[in-house]
């Protein structure tokens, strides 16, 4: 393998910086970076210790010091490639680290694709590719509850559920085809219930509860996109700063406040999750007012999640709520004295004539109370699997894909039992179950996955 070299840390300023360098010869390459053409003819410097800190000047062409830092040298096979590894720490400087790769590229290494350092993993059987997945995952994970399930599949969680399926798998064919040279009176009875206890028992049950899991899983990672919808002046932009905790949007008395589609995001019970600020719904002259709430009309069709709110103090914004998914009415730090003077009952028989749904949560936004109740129907909607019946989840559409096919087999697989002669084309599903389950960990034919799989990653990992 030819050395490949990458910055492994972020652009920008920062403490330290990292060029990383794997292959065979990356020894050799990062001794003549550390070493001035001058003094080579009278002593050549010793090999580098193996995973031991050393500081060491990186020279440039002309034997000056372009920085100092720590050299470490991992020896294939114990590296995170597999292959023999360099890392070099230098300043955190863009310019001397841009330099440094300059160096280490006319030395002999090539520039790295990105995520060629884990694919090298992988394909020297240091990790499965699922865990490589994993290691993407963790880079890009926004909430410390999806980078705790990164984690997880990065430990290998995943992939010893699937090794353990594929192993029931296997059992499962043996038995079968120990079976086919018999003749079909001498196959016992009980074959086919034993077969089926252990599909049902070990395998579909366990692959229905993963599957069950990916919705949330996958929302985990990919986020979810809340929309909040109503009437001018009702505290939609109050709610989004008290939501993000930021004096993001302005608040004001004055209606028609907000215009543009304002973003923040945050999160809601460790779902990443996008909230969208939007202009008040009402008909307006003021042609810049007509496009916010054409852009606000827009948000409500493609989020995720409508939150859909009134004014408790305002009877004629009540109407617009019934649309949404969730439907709070704001304001209820004012209402305790019943609406603009009426008593509670009439308020009540009022909100019967105006059909406001049972389902509407009261909150403010001032104050925060509802506030709590809100996050929750918003995490119920977004498919939140409550975090302490978590777990291992699905968390890449890629899985969730190979699963449900693998499922499909297993199932065409069960249908055959009960006469002996297609227990042959039975073997051959499970068989195929077997192999889409083995594409997830990276076995059989899958050069075709790896471009995609790998193209997402950064340089440098
Ligand atoms: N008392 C009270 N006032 C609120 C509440 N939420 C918003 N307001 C006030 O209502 C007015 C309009 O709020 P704003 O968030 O700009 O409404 P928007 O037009 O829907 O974005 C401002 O004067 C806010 O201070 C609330 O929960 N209680
Ligand atoms: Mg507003």
């Amino acid at each position: 393998m030819d050395v490949i070299a990458a910055i492994a840390t972020p652009p920008g300023r920062g403490g330290i910086g990292i060029i990383r360098l794997s292959g065979t010869g990356a020894h050799d390459l990062a001794l003549r970076l550390v070493q001035s053409s001058d003094d080579s003819s009278e002593r050549t410097l010793s090999p580098f210790r193996p995973r031991y800190a050393q500081w060491v000047s990186f020279l440039d062409a002309d034997g000056r010091q372009l920085d100092s830092g720590l050299l470490l040298y991992f020896p294939a096979p114990h590296s995170y490639t597999g292959e023999d590894v360099i890392e070099l720490q230098a300043h955190g400087s863009r310019i001397l680290l841009q330099a440094l790769l300059e160096r280490v590229l006319v030395l002999g290494a090539r520039l790295a694709e990105p995520g060629e350092f884990t694919r090298r993993a992988v394909q020297n059987g240091k990790m499965h590719l699922e865990q490589a997945e994993a290691v993407a995952a963790c880079i890009d994970a926004a909430t410390l509850r999806a980078a705790r399930q990164a984690q997880l599949h990065l430990q290998g969680e995943f992939g010893r559920q699937l090794n353990g399926w594929m192993d029931v798998l296997t059992g499962l064919v043996a038995h079968v085809e120990a079976c086919l040279d018999f003749p079909e009176e001498e196959i016992p009875a009980l074959l086919f219930d034993e077969l089926r206890a252990t599909l049902d028992g070990e395998l579909l049950q366990a692959m229905n509860a993963a599957l069950r899991s990916a919705n949330f899983g996958e929302r985990l990672f990919q986020g979810a996109c809340v929309a909040i919808i109503g009437a001018p002046n009702v505290g939609k932009s109050t709610l989004l700063n008290r939501l993000s905790g930021r004096d993001r949007a302005i608040v004001s008395k004055q209606p028609g406040t907000t215009r543009d589609v304002l973003e923040v995001d945050f999160e809601v019970h460790g779902i990443p999750v996008r909230l969208l600020d939007t202009a008040g719904m009402r008909d307006s002259d003021d042609r810049i007012e007509q496009e916010g709430v054409r852009r606000a009309q827009a948000a409500a069709r493609t989020a995720d999640v409508t939150i859909f709110m009134a004014d408790i103090c305002d009877v004629s914004t009540w109407n617009d709520i019934a649309d949404g998914d969730i439907r709070v009415m704001n304001k209820c730090d004012l209402s305790g004295s019943g609406l603009m003077g009426l008593d509670l009952m009439e308020l009540d028989l009022m909100k019967q004539d105006l059909a406001v749904p049972d389902d509407v949560l009261r909150i403010s936004a001032s104050t925060g109370d509802g506030v709590d109740a809100l996050l929750q129907r918003m995490a119920e909607l977004l498919g939140e699997i409550p975090a302490g019946d978590e777990g291992l989840l699905v968390t890449s559409r890629r899985h969730r894909q190979q699963l449900e096919r693998a499922r499909e087999h297993l199932i065409s697989g069960r249908a055959l039992l009960g006469s002996s002669e297609h227990l042959d084309l039975a073997a051959f599903e499970w068989r195929q179950a077997w192999s889409c389950l083995g594409e997830i960990l990276g076995i059989g034919d899958i050069e075709h996955i790896l471009d995609r799989i790998f193209s997402e990653f950064c340089i440098g990992k």
